[in-house]
């Protein structure tokens, strides 16, 4: 059965009683109270990834059958860590409320799905985008319009509504598509990002600019080796 809130505070103060002995009573209700709110809010962006991730393996399932092959690779979801989200707001200057987390973020939940070729990525993204019950609130594409540094990838902001108990309630999902070699890219840049006072930090960045390049030519040309084997599939 579920703790009533004063009994989880009794609890709290039990557990912690160094950081509660010296708050009032009405502080450490309000402490408490934000802390279940944003647990809350942490378990509802993991059942919009869900819901989410429950759509995309529909359409692979669906595609698999018609065309007898996986337009997705692999799914990768994640809620932001809590460290991640305090940085973010911090540094896009929001007060630090969890009313505001989830009206600033859009990407407090990411669901990352990784295609062979960019084509797929464009279907799926249109197939999900057409789907009555959710909203397409915003799209960068950073796949026809690249960062300057290189990055590719399509991403959504998606509104897809959650069922509790109580009440339907709407989430965002920031959904990114990417191909196996733009998330391969992605993953070496992640890592140049957090390494601090990294030699020849310029040089790098000029050759993953360049690897960027290469990998988009790579990308383009796996498509048309595969529009090659699926016109020649039809002639036989
Ligand atoms: P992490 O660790 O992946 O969560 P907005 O969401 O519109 O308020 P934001 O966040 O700048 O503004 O949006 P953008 O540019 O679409 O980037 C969101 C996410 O895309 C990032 O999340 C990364 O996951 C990815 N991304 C964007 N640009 C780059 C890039 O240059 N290199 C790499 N490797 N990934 C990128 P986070 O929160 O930065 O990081």
């Amino acid at each position: 059965m579920m703790k009533e809130k004063n009994e989880i505070m009794d609890v709290a103060a039990e557990e912690f009683p160094a950081l509660f002995d010296h708050i009032p009573r009405e502080q450490q209700a309000k402490i408490l109270g934000t802390v279940q709110s944003f647990v809350t809010l942490l378990m509802e962006y993991r059942c919009a990834i869900r819901e989410m991730e429950t759509k995309l393996n529909v359409l692979n399932e669906e595609f698999s059958l018609l065309h007898e092959r996986n337009p997705i690779e692999s799914i990768k979801s994640r809620v932001k860590d809590p460290a991640s989200i305090v940085e973010k707001m911090y540094r896009r200057g929001h007060a630090l409320t969890v009313d505001n987390i989830e009206a600033k973020l859009h990407d407090v939940a990411g669901v990352r799905v990784i295609c062979s070729f960019v084509e797929d990525i464009y279907y799926l993204a249109d197939m999900l985008s057409a789907q009555d019950d959710l909203e397409v609130l915003k799209v960068k594409d950073y796949i026809k319009n690249p960062k300057k540094n290189g990055y590719r990838s399509l991403h959504l902001i998606i509104q897809i509504p959650i069922f509790l108990s109580n009440q339907k309630k709407y989430m965002q999902v920031e959904v990114q598509f990417r191909t196996i070699a733009m998330d391969f890219w992605a993953s070496v840049d992640h890592k140049l990002k957090y390494k601090k006072n990294v030699k020849n930090s310029e040089l790098i960045v000029e050759e993953l600019r360049k690897c960027a390049e290469t990998i988009s030519s790579v990308d383009t040309r796996m498509q048309e080796i595969r529009n090659m084997i699926e016109e020649g599939e039809l002639d036989d």
